[in-house]
């Protein structure tokens, strides 16, 4: 059995400011003010220096309301910030290595888009293993194929008691489908970041559906 550092909660926010218009420390209190307690913070286009100093402010926040800080593909970054953890895409630095510079306690994430990618990340230090797009989505530039749910109940049976993240396309319409499909979690972006309602309320909303009924 794997050393579970905490549960994940269900709803898991990735920043955006793109699509948000919000500066990564504003978007960090909304998803606060709606629930969060896991964030991911991803930026794609600012500098090392701006990113740093917006995770640094970010993190500032979250540790006032015990909230867990990823860093998108950036160890760097997350060891300087003294993030919660860091997550890997196929192509970041791996699991391996990243484990070696941030040690035990770090949550580390593995993106994954393939069964076989399930299947080698199986034996990798890391604390849970996301997987997507289960459906469209227009956030990532050049995305990979769209999964579905069929095959995310696949992955759930190969993942075992590692924590399954399901990510790509999840609003309020289809999160309980990802998550009878056996997500543990989902990670959102898009489905939180915009409208009809506010952020917090997004979160909020979502956080609500995943209670049990
Ligand atoms: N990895 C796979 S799909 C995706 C990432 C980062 C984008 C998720 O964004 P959205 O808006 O929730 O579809
Ligand atoms: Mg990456």
């Amino acid at each position: 059995m794997r050393h579970v550092k905490i549960p994940l909660p269900a709803i898991y926010p990735i920043t955006d400011t793109s699509i948000s218009g919000l500066s990564i420390p504003e978007q960090v209190q909304y998803f606060i003010a709606g629930g969060a307690k896991l964030i991911q913070i991803r930026e794609k286009n600012a500098s090392s220096r701006a990113f740093l100093k917006a995770v640094e402010a970010s993190i500032a926040i979250a540790r006032t309301y015990d909230v867990r800080v990823i860093v998108n593909d950036r160890v760097d970054i997350a060891m300087l910030s003294k993030a919660d953890g860091v997550h890997l895409g196929q192509e970041d630095l791996s699991p391996n290595h990243a484990r070696q510079l941030l040690g035990p306690e770090a949550i580390i994430g593995y993106s994954t888009h393939t069964i076989d990618q399930v299947r080698s990340a199986a034996e990798l230090p890391i604390d849970y293993l996301a997987f997507g797009p289960v459906f469209p989505t227009s956030t990532k530039s050049d995305p990979d194929p769209v999964v579905g749910l069929k095959i995310l109940r696949q992955v759930k049976k190969i993942a075992g008691d590692l924590p399954l993240v399901a990510i790509g396309g999840i609003t309020a319409e289809n999160l309980r489908s990802v998550l009878d499909a056996g997500a543990d979690t989902a990670a959102i972006i898009s489905g939180v970041l915009s409208k009809p309602r506010n952020i917090a309320e997004n979160v909020a909303d979502l956080i609500t559906i995943c209670l049990p009924k």
